[in-house]
């Protein structure tokens, strides 16, 4: 018998691979069951030929339409130990039990797993499901409930779980709520295969540093830190089993199920004196401990003693707040569950969408739209981008990609200021349009910053290896021994081993300026031969090149891409064979100090 949660993974015929939890059937293990079903895609309800309809097959059924489970296949087991009349009453049985269930035209699979008759049939039916099954949703808030915590040896601590809403990389900072306490993943696995990114929807085992088991435990949520808060205090409208024992009343001790985690929690039901079996009603849970919900996360309660599923559904509210007077938190919680326009707007602003496809899509007519548009564009529930509209949170999601393909094209080439603008919408995937809106809000929120061509994370800064940095020491020295004749380019890079990336990484840093296509000098030496010209021009009405060579003490050929390096700052202009000041010398002197220094270039 089955008491705690299995895992286990099979691969379809097409190559993909299923993540599989097991669960126990018992009635006195449902709390591992509830533990191991939150965040699948499909169900394999299970039922043994030889036994037929059992009363937790009722229970199972009726906690899967609770928590949504809307999908799945039945399995008619050990096929062997019954004949065929039987098996065609149990079939009956079992079509009967489903019936008004999610499950009720669910492909039925006779299996053995003694002589394995069926079971290519089974796989091949749990791949059309998932097929016909929606993509798992990415909102950029990866949440990982967890199910099992333990240590292996020469890995350190491990959590599991099925990962939801969003990405999780390696190397990223993670929050353990409710406790508060931070680690960071050092290893993701899927299937028993190390990945660098693991997937919303897939079983993933992560490696966490930095933190104890003895600080993890099943029922805790690995999240991004910040995004996750827990609650005490938490309201949803509760649908009751038509087969509940007993109504709920006020003040009734329960037991909620969220995820992987439990809590007690006493109930307040708001808008009667009881819940009675087969009603929904608004109720509001007072928990015992607090647990990691988001609005919208499916629950089940249960009663504790004796042991039973009460009903359970959607939470509304995870504000805290104590209902008071229960007809005023009832109409709140009414105001903001109800379908407003608003509300089935922001339904659909998921993906990026005009405002033509919003009215088609939420079904309401243009001026109940633009209404609703201006409403949550003012609360900031929605962000315009050029001819489109997403929700908040989708933004969000978006940024949060940026910031990723930023952080992960500066961590492959360090020495780069940063990415190029395409490369970064490419993998943002918006049309130009679009990404150009979404990028300048991203520029104004200080998140991403625009450096030439280039984009890069505000805190970017080009990082040379100790062995590059000897390197450059060097060619400083050589760069500074006679600084207005300096070594070529080309020679910097034979002798000293500076090649052009490195070159455009000193550049960068302001180590050195480029002057013409292949001048390199220092800051200083460039600031010293444009004072001295703007000094003479200053005094004289225009400067020869021999003149410019003999003031400074350089040569023809280094004069004449300094001076084209001045033209180009619009501190002098050719006029003839001489060059004359463009601004007034002091303007002219600051101008050349910033371009030095690369300030507002
Ligand atoms: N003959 C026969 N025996 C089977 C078959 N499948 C399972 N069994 C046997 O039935 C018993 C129970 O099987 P389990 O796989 O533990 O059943 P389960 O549904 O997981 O049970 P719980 O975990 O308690 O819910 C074991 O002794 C199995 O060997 C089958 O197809 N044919
Ligand atoms: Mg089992």
């Amino acid at each position: 018998m089955t008491i705690d949660l299995g895992f286990a993974w099979l691969t379809l015929a097409d190559g993909t691979d299923v993540g599989i939890v097991d669960v126990p059937g018992h009635q006195d293990f449902i709390r591992n069951m509830l533990a191991g079903i939150g965040g699948i895609d499909a169900v394999i309800l299970v039922v043994a030929a030889d036994e037929s309809v059992m009363p937790q097959t009722r229970e199972h059924l009726a906690i899967l339409s609770l928590l949504g489970i809307d999908r799945g296949v039945i399995a008619l087991t050990k096929r062997d130990l019954v004949d065929d009349d039987w098996a065609a009453l149990v079939r009956d049985e079992v079509r009967a039990a489903v019936r008004g269930s999610a499950l009720a035209d669910a492909p039925l699979v006779e299996v053995s797993a003694t002589t394995r008759a069926g079971l290519e049939t089974l796989v091949a039916r749990i791949g059309d499901v998932l097929g016909a099954s929606p993509a798992r949703r990415d909102l950029g808030r990866p949440r990982l409930p967890v199910d099992r915590a333990f240590t292996m040896s020469g890995f350190g601590t491990v959590v599991t779980g099925t990962l939801l809403d969003g990405t999780l990389e390696v190397g990223e900072e993670v929050e353990l709520v409710p406790s508060g306490k931070r680690a960071r993943v050092r290893g993701l696995q899927t299937h028993k295969r190390a990945i660098a990114e693991a997937q919303p929807g897939s079983r993933v085992a992560a490696n966490l540093t930095g933190i104890d088991k003895d600080e993890l435990a099943r029922g805790m949520v690995v999240a991004r830190p910040g995004t996750l808060q827990s609650t005490s205090i938490a309201s949803l409208h509760l649908q009751m089993l038509a087969s509940a024992s007993a109504g709920l009343g006020h003040d009734d001790l329960v037991r909620v199920h969220a995820g992987t985690a439990e809590a007690m929690a006493r109930a307040t039901v708001l808008e009667s004196a009881e819940l009675e079996p087969g009603h929904a009603g608004w109720v509001q849970l007072r928990l015992a401990d607090p647990l990691a919900l988001a609005v919208g996360d499916r629950v089940v309660v249960r009663r504790p003693s004796p042991s039973e599923t009460l009903g359970g559904g959607a939470i509304a509210d995870t504000t805290g707040v104590r209902a008071r007077r229960r007809a005023e938190t009832v109409a709140e919680l009414e105001r903001r569950s109800a379908p407003s326009s608003a509300a089935r707007l922001l339904a659909v602003l998921d993906d990026a969408r005009t405002a033509q496809e919003l009215a088609e899509r939420a079904g309401i007519g243009a001026a109940e739209r633009d209404a609703a548009l201006a409403e949550l564009v003012g609360s900031g529930a929605v962000v315009p981008l050029a001819d489109a509209f997403l929700s908040r949170g989708a933004v969000d999601a978006l940024a949060i990609r940026v910031e990723r393909t930023l952080a992960k094209a500066h961590r492959g080439a360090p020495l780069r200021a940063g990415a190029p603008r395409e490369e970064i919408r490419a993998a943002v995937g918006l049309p130009p349009k679009r990404w150009a809106a979404l990028l300048e809000r991203l520029v104004a929120e200080g998140r991403v910053a625009v450096r030439a061509s280039l984009l890069a994370l505000p805190g970017h800064a080009v990082r040379l290896t100790p062995e590059q940095e000897e390197r450059w020491t060097r060619a400083r020295s050589a760069l500074a021994s006679e600084p207005l004749q300096p070594p070529s380019t080309a020679t910097l890079d034979t002798e000293y081993g500076i090649d052009r990336e490195l070159l455009a990484a000193l550049a960068e840093r302001g180590d050195v300026v480029r002057v013409g296509a292949d001048g390199a000098f220092l800051p200083e030496a460039v600031l010293r031969f444009g004072l001295a010209v703007v000094d003479e021009l200053a005094r004289s009405p225009a400067i020869t090149v021999s003149r410019a060579r003999d003031l400074t003490g350089s040569s023809r050929k280094h004069v004449l891409p300094l001076l084209g390096f001045l033209d180009d700052l619009g501190i002098t202009r050719r006029a003839g064979d001489d060059r004359i000041l463009v601004p007034d010398p002091a303007a002219a002197r600051e101008k050349l100090a910033r371009a030095v220094r690369r300030e507002g270039t």
